[in-house]
């Protein structure tokens, strides 16, 4: 069993406010349970340290987008035990380090990359893109090109640990993605299977960003682009009625533009759990018997705050950080059990 997994639950609000206030956030913060917000949501138990960077910025009155991107850059570089994120993220199947991220705030402004090697923070490339070009998306060399001319540094993203896996792998080259499922099955670093961070952020005006970033499926075919920086696939921010985010086998959420659905769901005045829950039983209804063998998990947050998520296997975890607790990782509920 995965034995990362804490379920922790600050007792009460009152604990949680104290303990900030020696670290002097406290001052700053404004809790508003009225409202439920600012929040962070993140999936898989390293949601937990990407929100802590989030939180940094949202309980000192900063934007939703920055939080999205401040949490996000944790997991890719500095978190070195996570093996399915940016630096020290599996390699695809001919032993490259391809990255996919994307990013977008309240406006509806998004930006994206894909397939980037040699750079270590895809989620701050996205929003260049975003912010500095006309474009949305950016792929392969020409995002890497991209990344280097706005001052990001290039690098080695194959670690030893990672090309030994990699090369372990190679030994039967069997391509079965096994994705997030506790045993990890069926493949060397499956231990490691928890993949993509999905950010989805409301700041203290009540904005909504999200970001999503990857190093993808391992042992990927060289080239192959998941969901997680497609917009309307992996992520999905409507300032009007909330975000979602998505983790799992890309290739199911990209067929049916899996966060648009959930937001889109929402809209139509479903909760963010039953939203997903939708979204996820339009995949299994469409190849029930793919589904029986993958991991696809939505996650998803509305205008108020309140926050949801469902997946088609058990397993999956979101992370949940507001003025009331910083460090909640909740189970996901799961179509099998
Ligand atoms: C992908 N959705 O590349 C990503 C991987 C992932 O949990 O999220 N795995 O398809």
């Amino acid at each position: 069993m995965y034995n990362r997994r804490k379920f922790i639950k600050l007792s009460a609000a009152g604990a949680s406010l104290a303990a900030l206030s020696k670290s002097g956030i406290a001052k700053t913060i404004t809790p508003r349970p009225e409202s439920g917000y600012p929040i962070v949501i993140s999936t898989w138990d390293f949601g937990i340290i990407a929100n802590k960077g989030a939180w940094k910025v949202l309980s000192t009155g900063g934007r939703a987008l920055d939080a999205i991107e401040a949490g996000a850059r944790i997991p890719e570089a500095e978190d070195i035990t996570n093996h399915t994120v940016g630096r020290t993220g599996l390699p695809d199947r001919d032993g490259h380090v391809t990255l996919d991220s994307c990013i977008m705030d309240e406006f509806g402004n998004c930006g994206s990359v894909a397939a980037m090697e040699d750079i270590a923070h895809p989620i701050s490339v996205a929003r260049m893109v975003m912010e500095k070009t006309p474009h949305v998306m950016l792929v392969g060399e020409g995002a890497t090109q991209f990344a280097v001319e706005q001052g990001m540094k290039k690098e080695k993203l194959l670690t030893p640990e990672t090309e030994k896996i990699w090369k372990e792998w190679l030994k039967k080259a069997q391509y079965s993605p096994v994705m997030n499922i506790e045993n990890g099955a069926g493949r060397p670093g499956g231990k490691y299977n928890h993949d993509t961070i999905g950010m989805l952020a409301i700041d203290a005006k009540g904005n909504i960003s999200g970001g999503c970033t990857t190093s993808g499926m391992a042992f990927k075919l060289h080239g192959r682009v998941g969901d997680s920086p497609i917009i309307g696939a992996g992520l999905y921010v409507d300032n009007e009625v909330g975000g979602a985010t998505s983790t799992g086998v890309g290739e199911e959420v990209i067929r049916n533009v899996g966060s648009f659905l959930v937001v889109e769901l929402m809209r139509q005045g479903l909760s963010p759990e039953d939203a997903c829950k939708e979204a996820v039983h339009r995949i299994i209804k469409k190849k029930p018997e793919t589904a029986k063998k993958i991991q696809v998990g939505f996650l998803a947050i509305n205008k108020k705050g309140e926050y949801g998520a469902y997946a088609i296997q058990s397993g999956f975890s979101y992370a949940v950080c507001n003025a009331q607790q910083q460090d909640l990782l909740v189970p996901g509920k799961s179509y099998y059990k």
